[in-house]
Order: C-alpha cells, then sequence, then structure tokens
C-alpha cells in the first residue's frame, strides 16, 4: 500500500515538473494573449471609409452619391451638394490619383494607410497626398452620414454612450457645435473613438482625418465653407445647428460598433 502511494507521488511530481518545463519552452500554449482595447482600436484605424471596408487608392474613384441633390434640404441646398460632391470631393480623387501616378507601388495601399503613414509616401508628394487622400476619405466619410430620412435623436447603442458621456444629447450637441464654430479657417469637427475606447469631440484642419491622431472617426461635420456658404453665408453656427436634421443615426451606428476582432 505504502508502495503504491509513493509511486503515484512520483507520477504526479514528475506530470509537474514535465509539464514546467513544457512552458517554460514554449512548448505548451498558455491562454491566448488577448489583444487590448488600445491594440484593437488601433489596428481598426486601417479601414474607417465604411463600416467594415477600406478606401481604395488603385485608383480612387468618387463614391456616387446615395441621394439626390435636393434630398437633404432640411440642412443642404441642392446646389451645395451638387458642388461639393460633383466638384470639391471628385477633385481631391482626381488630385491623388494624379499624386500616385508615378508611384504605384502607393496605389496599392489603402487611402486609410497612406494618411496613417505618410512618412513612408515620397516628400515630393506628400503634403498633395495628406490634403487629397485625406480629403477623399473624409467626404467618403460624410455623405454615409446623412440621409433624407435623419434627423432627431439617436438610436441604438451610440444614444446611450452619447448619454453616459456627455451628459445629454442636448449637452453633446452643443459641445459639438461649439467645437466646429470655433475651429478656425477650414477642417472638420468629429466625434471618435479614442485609445483608450473612450468617446471625444476633436476637430481637424483641412482634410486632416482623425485616424492621423489615433482616433476612430465615428461622425463627423465638414466645416470649409464650401460646406454651407451658398446657404448660410458666413453663419456657421446655424449650419451646424441644422445639420443635426439629416445625421444617419443608423449608419452612426454602424459605425460605432466596437472594431472587430
Ligand atoms: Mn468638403
Amino acid at each position: 500500500m505504502i508502495k503504491f502511494w509513493r509511486e503515484i507521488i512520483i507520477f504526479v511530481l514528475t506530470t509537474i515538473v514535465l509539464t514546467m518545463v513544457l512552458i517554460s519552452h514554449n512548448l505548451v500554449p498558455i491562454a491566448e494573449a488577448q489583444p487590448s482595447r488600445t491594440s484593437t482600436t488601433n489596428r481598426s484605424l486601417l479601414s474607417v471609409a465604411y463600416p467594415n471596408r477600406a478606401l481604395s487608392a488603385s485608383p480612387a474613384q468618387l463614391p456616387p452619391l446615395p441621394y439626390a441633390y435636393g434630398a437633404l434640404a432640411k440642412a443642404i441646398d441642392a446646389e451645395t451638394m451638387k458642388l461639393h460632391h460633383d466638384a470639391h470631393h471628385a477633385s481631391y480623387v482626381n488630385n491623388l490619383n494624379d499624386a500616385l501616378k508615378q508611384y504605384p507601388n502607393l496605389q496599392k495601399r489603402s487611402v486609410e494607410s497612406l494618411l496613417l503613414d505618410l512618412n513612408s509616401v515620397p516628400e515630393d508628394i506628400r503634403t498633395k497626398v495628406r490634403n487629397n487622400a485625406g480629403g477623399h476619405l473624409n467626404h467618403t466619410i460624410f455623405w454615409q452620414l446623412m440621409s433624407p430620412q435623419g434627423g432627431g435623436q439617436p438610436s441604438g447603442a451610440i444614444a446611450q454612450q452619447i448619454n453616459q458621456t456627455f451628459g445629454s444629447f442636448d449637452a453633446f450637441k452643443k459641445q459639438f457645435n461649439a467645437a466646429g464654430a470655433a475651429r478656425f479657417g477650414s477642417g472638420w469637427v468629429w466625434l471618435v473613438r479614442n485609445p483608450q475606447n473612450q468617446l471625444q469631440i476633436v476637430t481637424t484642419a483641412n482634410q486632416d482625418n482623425p485616424i492621423m491622431d489615433g482616433f476612430y472617426p465615428i461622425l463627423g461635420n465638414d466645416v470649409w465653407e464650401h460646406a454651407y456658404y451658398l446657404k448660410y453665408r458666413n453663419r456657421r453656427p446655424e449650419y451646424l445647428n441644422n445639420w443635426w436634421n439629416v445625421v444617419n443615426w443608423p449608419q452612426v451606428n454602424r459605425r460605432a460598433q466596437p472594431p472587430s476582432q
């Protein structure tokens, strides 16, 4: 009987020692390390143009407007929409293709990846790529964020997250509009997810996109004069206020989903 127990103990000890040796040599997988929220968020910055798709640069193409020019009249007039899409956005697309035409390797990269690593873009086209890749990306996101059926109170998960972060939808709107009004010159105002996975309001200058500062863009409004001047003249705050009448909350919710693993 004693011999039996001794053999059991020797067997158990041998198993423990053997397992420790295997683990120390990485031969036995321990539980896979979970990616942190931060690294997950950073990885997703490579694909922000659409809820699940990056923006191609081979060649860059003007996406069709998903509604008629006059469909957003609750906030933006038809003439502004036509110019904004057919002239301004089209020129960002054309200028980006023009900048990349001597660099076929860069055309294989997404617009997001170009903006995330501008240092890898040759200096002679870097500013042109920054402005026009940014312009193409920002406007591609912008058209999707509006809808003729838009406006009203936010719905879904984003409504809760906005309330938790800013207190209420009205408080959030006030803060977002104030940031947009205070952006000097041309630029954008955004609701982003920051690397700590929190909602935050930021602004960007010119055609920079929040991914360039490590933020995931959920919702954004264009505060360049070309976005509002025909109808609102210099009254940017009035444009910012009316813009909520066309915000496409279902689309905002799709963009606000935690990034897929
Ligand atoms: Mn614009």
